[in-house]
């Protein structure tokens, strides 16, 4: 994995309302290449342990429920400085303070029905899309 690669998820409250099309459309028009992407849908463990972080979270049992709940979007992305950009294009954790035109500020109802999800490193990028692809699914 290379440190100009990112992880994103769209989540299963913008599967539900639609925007999988207007999401992607968003992402590569803001200059990121999709190098893999699949519809899935995450089990209990593996939103278990990919929240690891966030488990002694009070709201760790409700982000496991709702991610959950239906198919997600996951996809690695590419661009020059793709953490950083993505996570800018994606706007702040609760849609309320995300910036005008982000994704979350379009598409996201609540701090923990966020649309998608970004990597917050280059580390977490590695990790995140090897949870998700192997590397015959990466081009
Ligand atoms: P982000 O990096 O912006 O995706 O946000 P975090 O990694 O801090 O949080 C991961 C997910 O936990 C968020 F997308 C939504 C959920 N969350 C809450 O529901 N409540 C909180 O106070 C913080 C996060």
């Amino acid at each position: 994995m290379t440190t100009n690669r990112t992880f994103t998820m769209i989540k299963p409250d913008a599967v539900e309302n639609g925007h999988i099309g207007a999401i992607l459309e968003k992402i590569t028009a803001a200059g990121f290449r999709i190098v893999a992407l699949k519809k899935t849908q995450l089990t209990v463990r593996d939103a278990e342990a990919f929240y690891s972080v966030h488990s002694e979270r009070p709201f760790f049992g409700e982000l496991v429920t709702f991610m959950t709940r239906g198919p997600i979007v996951a996809a690695v992305l590419e661009k020059e400085n793709a953490v950083n950009d993505f996570r800018t294009l994606i706007g702040a954790t609760n849609p309320a303070e995300a910036s005008e035109g982000t994704i979350r500020k379009l598409y996201a109802t609540s701090m923990g029905e966020n649309a998608v999800h970004g990597s917050d490193s280059d580390e977490n990028a590695a990790i995140e899309s090897a949870f998700h692809f192997s590397q015959r699914e990466i081009f």
